[in-house]
């Protein structure tokens, strides 16, 4: 036997020596070596493969550190779409899901379901073809996804080949990537000694990594990965219950979830959710609720799926979290408008999948209410996406000589008077682009990416020009020089020439997004939307009376009162002149309102994520046709339309009994819009 064969050996015994501590570690939970001890065997391995490179196989553990960075990642259809499951809110609702699904199969008796924790991360494909991972996608919009291939085999838990020697031909393994807590808190703890920006939750942090396009960045992102559900299945036969799979998924190596439980009565289905929101705060990754799975797969056959989520399977959400903590401060912001707003600033509390430090108290009477106090200890509350709030002060824990917070009566950055018309919660600042804090507000407003979308302005940045006098109005950001932005903090040369390209792309714009970042009170962008196409040119807005902005839908006589009083103040009117010659531009080609505004007086609310567009583009292409879009549905809603993942906003259209659109109906009403 020659030395290459000794070699072979040792790399084929080393291989298979530290796959089966990865699963130990990775799949069990169990590590059976110390970590010295493994990271010498891999040294020997990787030692062994530099000698000898024509013996590393595609599979060896040493492949897990990365690859060469990609240019973008490539698309991959899914063959078998990655469906998305729906929500359950309430037992009422879980119950009425169990109802449909009896109904459907014409059981009278309580049926079996497999329950498993759902955790937050995101939804990968793995396929695999003779039992060597050959393919990983990321879910994308269910049809197609992105190839992150090289990024999921630097996941430690994922096995490049399948254990044993019965597997299928060729299966596609789905699953969740997450980020366990530990390794999150470890992320973040780095990235504030380096200076860098902490990730706000774990979900962020493992969608961050995985979609590194330098997959050495992700090999140093401590992922995990729990597999959940098949895809492709080639050559093998499915066993007949999702428990048995699971048990399949085990046995070829993959990591499974090890809370998962079969229930056979309804009693059962909710003690298996209440043990698991009691256990949550417990486990060691995030979880935002529990699913269930009709157990037998014939059944499954049977009920099938409708649009885009299967009907034997429901994902019970948990409630919106609330965590106690405390009050360390209470400070009072100005906006843009004036608004003045108090925010408490709080001991850094994880809640609802986000760290909260800050939170609005909203106005002077809300406080009141609230009667929150420096040094008193509150319960937050964070659902979902939902800004937290302050639910409530824990009184039992008030300390003594706390006192209540006195609304200012002057401006905390330019002194004026504060203002506080009769019937309005708001109090104001009257001194507008007087006042430094209002510039800073309409600065940031005016680069922002739904107005000018200057990239690269961040709020620091903002800060420090306002501050040294740089920048007064939006228009003396296109006079800045190189020279100005490398003097200001932490600004390398190519940082600065960033910006003043950036500056330089933004001045090629639209009128509804130019009009928008004027920041005229009330104006948002479906206004501006309304106006821009209305009037067709700013000279035409300009010249308009209430009469005539009142015509415009979506402008009311408080509206046209606000862009009246805009254009009347001559400063405002010079800094669009100056904006003008310093070459901010747009095509007043606007859509002529009466010829194609065929959904002109119809509201449309837009909820869940679609899969074709974005939902900012479906809402230009509703309000380029004339439509509102609009924030929440009401009695006025016309059309919801759905996405994927539609929660409250669908219940509620539901029960108003507003229209619902899918997104194909939607993606129809565009094509043909006949009204
Ligand atoms: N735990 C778990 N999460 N999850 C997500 N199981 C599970 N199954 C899913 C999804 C989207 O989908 C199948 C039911 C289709």
């Amino acid at each position: 036997m020659g030395k290459c064969d000794d070699v072979e050996q040792r790399i084929q015994s080393l291989c298979d020596e530290i796959n089966q501590h990865n699963q130990n570690y990775y799949q069990y939970d169990a590590p059976q070596i110390p970590d010295s001890d493994y990271d010498e065997l891999l040294r020997e391995l990787q030692a062994l493969e530099f000698q000898c490179p024509d013996l590393i196989d595609r599979e060896s553990p040493t492949q897990r550190v990365g690859s060469a960075p990609l240019d973008s990642f490539e698309q991959v259809e899914h063959q078998v779409p990655m469906l998305s499951l729906d929500n359950a809110f309430s037992d009422e609702e879980f119950e009425a899901f169990n109802k449909r699904v009896t109904d459907k199969l014409g059981l009278a008796d309580d049926i079996e379901y497999l329950v498993e924790p759902k955790l937050d991360g995101l939804a990968i494909s793995l396929m695999y073809e003779n039992g060597v991972l050959v393919r990983a996608a990321t879910r994308g919009d269910g049809r197609s996804g992105e190839n992150v291939t090289e990024n999921v085999k630097t996941i430690g838990s994922i096995p490049l080949r399948l254990k044993g020697e019965f597997f299928p031909e060729r299966i596609e393994v789905r699953g969740e990537v997450f980020m366990p807590l530990a390794g999150f808190d470890q992320l973040n703890m780095n990235a504030e000694v380096s200076g860098e920006k902490p990730f706000v939750n774990p979900r962020n942090a493992a969608a961050g990594s995985l979609r590194q396009l330098d997959s050495k960045i992700t090999a140093t992102r401590p992922l995990a990965f729990y597999a959940y559900g098949i895809g492709v299945l080639e050559g093998w036969i499915l066993p007949s219950t999702q428990k048995e799979l699971f048990e399949c998924l085990d046995n070829w190596g993959f990591p499974v979830c090890d809370q998962l439980t079969v229930v056979t009565d309804m009693k059962n289905c909710h003690l298996a959710y209440e043990t698991l929101a009691n256990k949550r705060s417990l486990l060691p990754y995030e979880i935002d609720g529990v699913v269930y799975k009709v157990n037998d797969y014939s059944l499954q056959n049977e009920l099938g799926f409708v649009s885009r989520a299967p009907r034997w399977a429901i994902a019970r959400k948990f409630p919106a979290q609330e965590k106690m903590t405390k009050v360390n401060g209470i400070d009072v912001q100005v906006g843009r408008t004036g608004a003045i707003t108090p925010v408490a600033r709080l001991e850094p509390v994880f809640v609802g999948g986000v760290t909260v430090t800050n939170v609005t108290l909203h106005n002077e009477d809300e406080m009141r209410r609230k009667d929150v106090r420096v040094g008193d200890t509150v319960i937050v509350r964070r659902a979902g996406d939902v800004i937290p709030e302050i639910v409530s002060v824990v009184m039992e824990k008030r300390v003594k000589n706390t006192v209540m917070f006195s609304f200012p009566e002057q401006c905390p950055a330019c002194g004026s008077t504060v203002e506080r018309s009769e019937g309005e919660a708001i109090a104001r600042c009257p001194a507008g682009l007087f006042c430094s804090a209002q510039v800073k507000e309409s600065i940031k407003h005016f680069s922002s990416r739904k107005a000018m979308d200057v990239d690269g302005l961040g709020d620091k940045i903002v800060e420090q020009l306002v501050a040294s006098d740089l920048v007064k109005t939006p228009a003396d950001l296109y006079g800045l020089t190189k020279e100005e932005l490398s003097g200001l903090e932490r600004m390398a040369d190519k940082s600065a020439n960033n910006l003043l390209e950036a500056l330089n792309d933004s001045k090629a714009t639209t009128l509804t997004k130019f009009l928008y970042a004027l920041g005229i009170r009330e104006v948002g962008e479906v206004t501006a939307g309304s106006l821009a196409r209305f009037f067709g040119s700013l000279e035409a807005l300009q010249l308009a009376s209430v009469e005539d902005l009142e015509k415009v839908p979506d402008v009311g006589p408080i509206v046209a009162q606000h862009v009246i009083a805009f254009f009347e103040l001559e400063h405002n009117c010079e800094v669009i002149n100056d904006l003008r010659e310093r070459g901010v531009n747009w095509s007043d080609t606007c859509i002529e309102p009466q010829g194609v505004q065929v959904l002109s007086d119809k509201i449309f609310v837009l909820t869940g994520a679609l899969s074709a567009m974005t939902r900012d583009q479906a809402k230009a292409e509703l309000q380029a046709l004339g439509a509102k879009v609009t924030g929440s549905v009401s009695k006025k809603t016309d059309y919801l339309v759905a996405g994927e993942d539609s929660g409250s906003k669908l219940k509620k259209a539901l029960s108003l009994g507003v229209t619902v659109l899918a997104e194909q109906d939607l993606l129809e009403l565009l094509e043909k819009p006949k009204g």
